[in-house]
Order: C-alpha cells, then sequence, then structure tokens
C-alpha cells in the first residue's frame, strides 16, 4: 500500500510538472505573438507615411514683393520643409502654418489663424507647448534672401490623423518676428507670402 502511495504521488508530480511546461510553452507562444503584431502595426505607420514631396509656390500679400517656395518632403517617418525666399525685407521673420489652405485675400487672412489642431497656446516649438503650425522665426540676410530647413516627426503628409496632417494647411510668412508670447500669434504683423500644401 505504502509503495503504490509513492508511486502515486511520483505520477503526480510527473504531471503537475509536465503541466508547468505546457504552460510556459503557451506564455512564450503568446509573447511571440505579441511582437508579430508589434511589427505589423509599424509596418502599416511606415507605409502609411510613403515618400512624398510636395512644391509650394509663395505669393506675394499685403502688397509685398515676396516670392519664392517651400518644398516639404515625407520621408523616414519625418516631414522636412526647405524655404526659400526672396524679397523679403532684412531681418527676423516668422513662418507658421495656418489653418486654411486659402490665399485668396490680398491681405492673406483668408489663410485663418494658426493650424492648432490640439487646441494648445501658442509659442516656441521647441518649448513643447505650441500650435503644429508654430514653425518659428527665419532671418532675412541685406539682399532679402531667406533659406530655412525644419523636419519633424509630429507632421505627416496625407496621412489619416487630421491631427498630424499637413495637407491643405496654408504656410505664411510674416512681416516681422514671432515673439513665442503673445497670444494667439506671437505678434508676427502683417503676412507678406501665402502658399497652399496641395
Ligand atoms: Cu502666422
Amino acid at each position: 500500500m505504502k509503495k503504490l502511495h509513492v508511486a502515486l504521488m511520483a505520477l503526480a508530480l510527473t504531471l503537475s510538472i509536465s503541466c508547468k511546461d505546457k504552460e510556459e510553452e503557451k506564455m512564450d507562444d503568446s509573447m511571440e505573438m505579441d511582437e508579430s503584431e508589434e511589427m505589423m502595426d509599424s509596418e502599416m505607420m511606415d507605409s502609411e507615411m510613403e515618400m512624398m514631396t510636395i512644391d509650394v509656390p509663395m505669393g506675394s500679400k499685403s502688397g509685398s514683393n515676396v516670392t519664392g517656395s517651400v518644398v516639404f518632403t515625407q520621408m523616414d517617418g519625418e516631414v522636412e520643409m526647405k524655404v526659400a525666399l526672396n524679397g523679403l525685407t532684412p531681418g527676423t521673420h516668422a513662418i507658421h502654418l495656418h489653418e486654411n489652405g486659402d490665399c485668396s485675400s490680398a491681405d492673406g487672412k483668408s489663410a485663418g489663424g494658426h493650424w492648432n489642431p490640439n487646441a494648445k497656446e501658442h509659442g516656441d516649438w521647441d518649448g513643447g507647448m505650441n500650435h503644429m503650425g508654430d514653425i518659428g522665426n527665419l532671418e532675412a540676410n541685406e539682399d532679402g534672401t531667406a533659406n530655412l530647413t525644419f523636419s519633424t516627426d509630429k507632421w505627416c503628409m496625407d496621412c489619416d490623423d487630421d491631427s498630424r496632417n499637413i495637407l491643405g494647411k496654408g504656410v505664411i510668412v510674416h512681416a516681422v518676428a514671432d515673439d513665442f508670447e503673445s497670444q494667439p500669434s506671437g505678434a508676427a504683423g502683417a503676412r507678406v507670402a501665402c502658399g497652399v500644401i496641395e
């Protein structure tokens, strides 16, 4: 009788060990599945952010002589903005994305206020508290030319996320500098150039 008892104990022990092995195997399987799901998600993100370039011609506004272009390129999960302008008054000028892709009015006000999908306060892009369209300032030389390259992973082009998609927005260059403090637009003065991202 005692022998049988020991044998049963041994059997029970073997069973519980093999059960445990199976549970661990199950856990390993589910972990592998999570990893492959994550990979599928990131692949979808990448395909959503296809390589794309849009050249935005900038037109003069408010009686200015400012012309030039802003080229947006989406690549490697980022959007790069390359600004080349001429006809500016020498010195500092604000450049923003505004909410409407509409440059029809002579003063550029048809482009509306700053693009601000997250309802934040206006500010410095690097300061954290900012509109999605708060790019900042660019410097015009004595000859009135200005160049700026800006990159961010907060924007996308033609993606499904309206809070990140810059398509259909307006690009506005202002007469003076953005002070990054005045609300809602940084006291950057008249709109001297306008373009539509389309
Ligand atoms: Cu502006």
